[in-house]
């Protein structure tokens, strides 16, 4: 099995194909099968400009941006499958932007920016919320409607922090079972405890991309660690800190697992704004990267 297959690619077997594991301003940290498995590229900026184009309409031609045409133009991130030029001399470049088979975006009303993508090309996509102030069914029911046309992966709601529980709790449970119904599986679990680990389990699969949203402080980079192992905890050490005092991620990250699973990682979905306006801000920034052959 070549390393971009190992990455979860699925299609035709080329020269020239990479996944990014993590972005670093206009450099992307790439998987392929050349040059020892791995490369930073630079995009290629004119593969990735707004474009002026003509369309023809029934009163002529028209010149647009690309973007009006329904086309726009999308940046790599983390997750995506990508076609670059190898250069042994210089620099890489990234060519182009492959299909993303599943995506999750956030869309904001208010921002002139129509919408953000928090993660792409994965097979399963972990909604993350805490069992403690975090927990709100209204919350749930928003993420679930972004999620409505994720594509191609399957949606899963997952209570963390099970360990926290308190006797009413169950009240909780079932709105939370009645927001979701019929729309995604719901999870229990606890990354101290090992509670519902098993059914963790069962999406991390060789070469299936989980990807895990949800506000900071759910535990998601605490699942990535349990499921990482040990390796990979001693390399959040040199992770920045935040001023909370507490280890907060910075930017996505596509994270190989012993398992041969991958895991992206997603800085925490800041929610700002009245009640009930979906109006996410996500932190943004750089960390270290590291992963594993
Ligand atoms: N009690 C309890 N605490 C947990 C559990 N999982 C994570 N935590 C704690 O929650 C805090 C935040 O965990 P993180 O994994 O950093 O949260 P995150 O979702 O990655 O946060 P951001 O990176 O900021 O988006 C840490 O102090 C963890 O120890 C759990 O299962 N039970
Ligand atoms: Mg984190």
């Amino acid at each position: 099995m070549t390393r971009i297959a190992e990455f979860g690619w699925r299609g035709k077997e080329e020269p020239g194909i990479g996944r990014i594991v993590s972005a670093h301003g206009d450099y992307y940290h790439l998987v392929c099968n050349e040059t020892g498995g791995e490369i930073l590229a630079r995009k290629k900026k004119s593969a990735f400009a707004k474009r002026i184009e003509s369309v023809q309409e029934s009163g002529g031609l028209r010149r647009v941006q690309r973007g009006e045409i329904g086309d726009e133009v999308l940046k790599p991130i983390t997750g995506d499958f990508v076609r670059f030029r190898y250069n042994a001399q210089g620099e890489s470049m990234i060519l182009e932007l492959l299909p993303r088979f599943s995506h999750f975006e956030r869309k904001d009303p208010t921002a002139r920016r129509k919408s953000q993508t928090l993660a792409v090309n994965f097979d399963t996509l972990f909604i993350m919320m805490s069992l403690n102030e975090n927990f709100s069914t209204a919350r749930m029911e928003r993420y679930l409607d972004l999620a409505s046309d994720v594509g191609d992966a399957e949606v899963v709601a997952v209570v963390t922090k099970m360990d926290l529980r308190e006797e009413g709790d169950e009240e909780f449970f079932s709105a939370l079972e009645e927001t979701v119904a019929g729309r995604a599986r719901i999870l229990h679990i606890s990354a101290h405890t090992g509670e519902g680990m098993e059914a963790v389990m069962e999406y991390v699969k060789p070469r299936r991309t989980l990807a895990f949203i949800g506000s900071s402080g759910v535990g998601k980079s605490t699942l990535v660690n349990a499921l990482a192992g040990d390796d990979w905890m001693a390399t959040q050490e040199i992770q920045e800190w935040s001023g909370k005092g507490r280890h907060t991620t910075t930017s996505r990250e596509l994270v190989m697992l012993p398992s041969g699973a991958m895991v992206i990682d997603t800085p925490g979905i800041r929610e700002i704004g009245r009640l009930g306006e979906v109006d996410v801000q996500m932190a943004k920034g750089e960390s270290s990267h590291r992963y594993r052959k």
